[in-house]
């Protein structure tokens, strides 16, 4: 859908369990400073939180750039990484003979029959007629998100570029949290305001925390939750809140459908596996409320000024889809893991018989983790608005372009 080619795109391939995932990213425009530290810094944000389960010790993700990159600058051309699977040789459970390439399964080898509630297994094997379901289980994998972090880093880097930056807090995990953006919306303000590194130093402040949140307090009281969920040997859901600032005015489209930037960003955070619902700055409250409460009004702007300021962001920096230069604001809500040590009801799809599922190995919850995600794929969605309006094949084109512009949309 949003495949135009003189932008970004990226695809991923590689296996949760195989021997490495592997990312090819095109559209990013020459002279733009990289260095493998710029993506795995991201990468190793990416297993941060409280909570999560054993194979977070056995992986030491970093990434390996292949092409594209020269002397520490893009070259214009596709970009591919690899991420070695840490678990394909350290794990006893014989994988690389069990993924194998090419030959015959090992003889001993178990199939897996029983699909969990909640996850993909039972979906992927009907949709591709698999009697074992091992490769949907490692394909549908979060493991894959190694692989968009990377690749969405070089967008993230682009943005930086011009000024633009992201960050993500975590408000929710399970029972646990805030109810109401105005709980937390001054702190987070604070960190985002003029001054600082805008949205880099909401996410410096929440890598702080055992939870990623801007709030002690609830930092504990969540840790102590994941703890008793451990106990119950269930799995917990939650919500994060991803930021933007820096971002001009008049990215994104109310001309077109599928431009619109707000519809691109619940898109970018239900792309993520296990992220069910998204909203736009407040959206869901939003709903509740009279306009009078919701409109954020217009303020003059200072000489000089790009933006118009608003006394408000409920509409988290969007109106008819386009950016208004007020931080953009997208929170994402995840579903528990479908993979609990507590049994659920299930059918073994080999005799039909009900069976309970069982447990191998799983977080209790990957929330910290989903909103690292969330930050990669927003980046990706916020560059690739930003390229369609200044692209160019280099930095330098673009900066031309953005020049030219002056300030955009009188
Ligand atoms: C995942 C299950 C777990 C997670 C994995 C995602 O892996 P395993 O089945 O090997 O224990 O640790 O997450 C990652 C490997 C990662 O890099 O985030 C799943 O089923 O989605």
């Amino acid at each position: 859908m949003f495949n135009d080619h003189s932008m970004l795109r990226y695809l991923t391939a590689g296996e949760s369990h195989g021997e490495a995932i592997i990312g090819v990213l095109e559209g990013a425009p020459a002279q733009l400073p990289l260095t493998s530290d710029d993506i795995n810094e991201h990468l190793a944000r990416r297993w941060l939180g409280y909570g999560r389960g054993g194979r977070s010790k056995i992986e030491n993700d970093k990434v390996h750039i292949y092409s594209g990159v020269r002397f520490g600058e893009t070259l214009g051309s596709p970009i591919s990484f690899r991420i070695d699977n840490g678990a394909y040789e350290k794990d006893k459970a014989g994988w690389p003979e069990k993924m194998a390439i090419e030959g015959d399964p090992p003889e001993d080898m178990e199939t897996v029959t029983m699909p969990r509630p909640g996850h993909a297994d039972l979906a992927g094997k009907q949709k591709y007629e698999h009697d074992d379901m091992r490769p949907v289980i490692d394909r549908s994998s979060a493991r894959e998100t190694a692989m968009r972090v990377a690749c969405c880093s070089v967008a993230r880097r682009l943005l930086n570029e011009f000024g633009i930056e992201v960050g993500s807090h975590v408000v929710r995990i399970g029972d646990v949290g805030f109810d109401a953006p105005e709980e937390w919306a001054d702190r987070r303000n604070a960190l985002i305001e003029k001054g600082s590194d805008g949205a880099s130093a909401l996410y410096e402040t929440a890598d702080q925390s055992a939870t990623r949140m801007i709030d002690d307090e609830m930092t504990e009281r969540c840790v102590e939750h994941i703890d008793q969920t451990k106990k119950d040997r269930d799995s917990l859901g939650g919500v994060y809140e991803v930021v933007v600032t820096g971002v001009p005015p008049g990215l994104g489209s109310y001309v077109h459908w599928d431009r619109r930037l707000d519809g691109q960003l619940v898109q970018a955070i239900c792309s993520i596996q296990a992220q069910k619902a998204a909203e736009v700055g407040d959206g869901f409250r939003n709903a509740h409320r009279p306009g009078s409460q919701v409109h954020d009004p217009i303020e003059p702007r200072e000489d000089g000024a790009q933006a118009y300021p608003r006394r408000t962001n409920h509409a988290g920096g969007t109106e008819g889809g386009t950016t208004t230069g007020m931080p953009l604001v997208v929170r994402g809500y995840m579903k528990p893991i479908p993979t609990l040590i507590k049994p659920l009801d299930s059918v073994d799809t080999a005799t039909g018989e009900p069976e309970p599922t069982r447990y191998e190995r799983s977080d209790i919850t990957s929330v910290p983790a989903a909103s690292t995600v969330a930050e990669a794929t927003v980046a990706y969605t916020v560059a690739n608005a930003f390229l369609r309006k200044y692209g160019g094949d280099s930095v330098p084109a673009i900066r031309r372009h953005i020049e030219a512009d002056g300030h955009g949309s009188e």
